[in-house]
């Protein structure tokens, strides 16, 4: 019986890609998949020159191939992929997975490069797809999945989220991990210019409901952790076998449980373990820790926090539902500046309903935060595109939103960059992209700031205050803030991109 299981990581952007992640989601299968006999080949399109032939020529063995995907290009770019496989070989069937192909699984299983499509967790689903792929086809018993069997297309029931405890470790040696262990930018503004960092996740979900967010459509609102004990080996595993220095936690809500966070720093710290580490917190979790809990996250390596402030104006953190306040945004930033540690905070504009303030608000609070702690605040500033699942999603359609009709055109970036958001002019869209654009170059210039430093911090505040002053004033005439960036970023030594 075939035993090799193809798994495809799509090319995140059409461009360059910036940071070369490890394919979590895929590694988070693999284990599994192992342990119950099967070959799974990652097939990384960052990576790999050809990823069509290399599928191609392993096809034979093979029972599926399986594809993740964001919302994005990776649909893309996994589409056009599939496309080139089906073409010489029909008969092995595609099945996708991951956050992009689950919100929107009803409209996936329409297109023809779409067999199956996974939905939430992937790992115990997919051993069952497998079983009934090499066998005798019916995946009529399977629950979590969606499915096209000719003209007909099936929904399965949810499943229910298996304990991640009890699932593998990652099996990262099925990837080249040098290749992957270099994006140590990662690691805000750290003091270790040369980390060895791997990608890791040791809890899914979230308990919270953020109307942005997609996370309740895919783990239901539940939050389940790895305990403590689990990460504290893994974490020793990093160390020893793969040398690394850095750890970037990708969790949605690695401080859900303190407790928790409390046990594996303290691990951290009694093992003596060579890390530094960075990892997303709340607002009001960060502006609650005591100074005694701030110094045990320092202590044990953490150098750099990620918040998703959104906002600085109480009727939009309403409008959101983010369950935080303004002052747990001014207060994290005192909180991380007192251990030195940087802080990233992001930042969201272009709600539909948005009062028109809204804009220049944020801007303004930004410079606020921004002037407490100059050296190490990394504002990032987001523009709002509604998510199938999400409370807002509904509230766009409300507001005239046009449905995108098909799988296919989810993954075409360019053209939902440029979608009409009918809340807001055409004007207003563009200037909120030439000010996203604006801030996407200061966390640049922020993070290169080695060889350009004094003048890119001295340049950058500069051009935000002046930001700020247009919003204020309403004045959105010759930016000459952008073609400056653009200027600046032409200066930049390419090797310190890393
Ligand atoms: C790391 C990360 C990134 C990295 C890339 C990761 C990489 N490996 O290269 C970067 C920074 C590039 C990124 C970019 C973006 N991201 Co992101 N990202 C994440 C993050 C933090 C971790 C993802 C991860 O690895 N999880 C761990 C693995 C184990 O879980 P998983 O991916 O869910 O996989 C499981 C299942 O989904 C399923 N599964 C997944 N794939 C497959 C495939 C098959 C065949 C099967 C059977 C099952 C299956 O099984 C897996 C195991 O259970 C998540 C949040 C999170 N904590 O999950 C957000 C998240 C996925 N990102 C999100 C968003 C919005 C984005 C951006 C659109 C942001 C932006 N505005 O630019 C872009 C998209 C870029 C693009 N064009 O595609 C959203 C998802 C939105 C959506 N519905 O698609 C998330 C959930 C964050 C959030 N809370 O909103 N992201
Ligand atoms: S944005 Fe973060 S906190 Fe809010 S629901 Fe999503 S994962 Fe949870």
């Amino acid at each position: 019986m075939k035993k090799t299981v193809l798994l495809l990581y799509p090319k995140i952007s059409s461009g360059p890609e910036e940071n070369l992640y490890f394919p979590l989601s895929l590694l988070a299968l693999s284990g599994p998949l192992m342990a119950n006999g099967y070959k799974p080949v990652i097939i990384d399109s960052r990576v790999e020159e050809n990823p069509a032939e290399k599928i191609l020529e392993l096809s034979d063995e093979a029972i599926c191939l399986g594809i993740t995907a964001m919302i994005g290009n990776q649909i893309s770019d996994g589409l056009s992929v599939a496309k080139k496989v089906r073409g010489k070989c029909h008969e092995l069937p595609i099945v996708w997975g991951g956050w992009g192909p689950t919100v929107l699984a009803d409209m996936a299983v329409q297109n023809p490069m779409v067999d199956v499509v996974v939905r939430g967790q992937g790992e115990i689903t997919f051993l069952e797809v497998l079983k009934h792929l090499a066998t005798d086809r019916d995946l009529s018993g399977i629950d979590g999945i969606s499915y096209r069997r000719g003209k007909h297309v099936f929904k399965k029931p949810d499943r229910a989220v298996a304990d991640v405890n009890e699932l593998p470790p990652l099996p990262y040696h099925l990837v080249p991990f040098d290749r992957y262990a270099v994006s140590h930018r990662l690691i805000a503004l750290s003091p270790l210019h040369n980390c060895r960092q791997i990608d890791y996740i040791t809890s899914r979900g979230c308990p919270f409901r953020c109307a942005y967010c997609s996370d309740f459509v895919v783990n239901k609102g539940k939050w389940y952790a790895l305990e403590p004990e689990r990460v504290i080996s893994d974490l020793e595993r990093f160390v020893a076998k793969f040398k690394v220095n850095a750890v970037h936690f990708h969790d949605n809500n690695f401080f859900s449980n303190p407790h928790r966070i409390e046990k594996i720093c303290r691990g951290i710290i009694e093992k003596k373990l060579p890390i530094i580490w960075r990892a997303q917190v709340r607002a009001d979790q960060l502006a609650r820790f005591s100074d005694d809990y701030l110094a045990m996250l320092h202590q044990s390596g953490c150098r750099t926090l990620v918040v998703g402030m959104e906002s600085g104006n109480p009727e939009i953190l309403e409008l959101i539902n983010k369950k935080t306040r303004a002052d747990d945004n001014v207060m994290s930033v005192r909180q991380a500046k007192k251990y030195g540690i940087a802080l990233i905070a992001n930042f969201m504009v272009g709600f539909p309903d948005e009062p028109q303030s809204n804009l220049p608000d944020t801007l303004n609070f930004i410079g606020r935060l921004f002037s407490l702690y100059r050296e190490k605040f990394l504002p990032r500033l987001y523009f709002f595109f509604p998510i199938p699942g999400s409370p807002l999603y509904q509230t766009a359609l409300g507001c005239g939103w046009q449905k995108i009709a098909t799988f296919a055109s989810w993954g075409r970036e360019k053209e939902m960059m440029n979608y009409p958001r009918p809340w807001m002019s055409q004007e207003r869209c563009s200037l909120i992209w030439k000010i996203v654009y604006a801030y996407g170059f200061y966390m640049q210039l922020k993070l290169l700031h080695a060889r350009y430093g004094f003048l890119n911090r001295m340049l950058a505040s500069v051009m935000i205050k002046s930001l700020c002053f247009r919003m204020k004033r309403g004045f959105f005439g010759f930016l000459w803030e952008i073609m400056l960036f653009r200027w600046l970023k032409v200066l930049q030594p390419a090797k310190a991109t890393k």
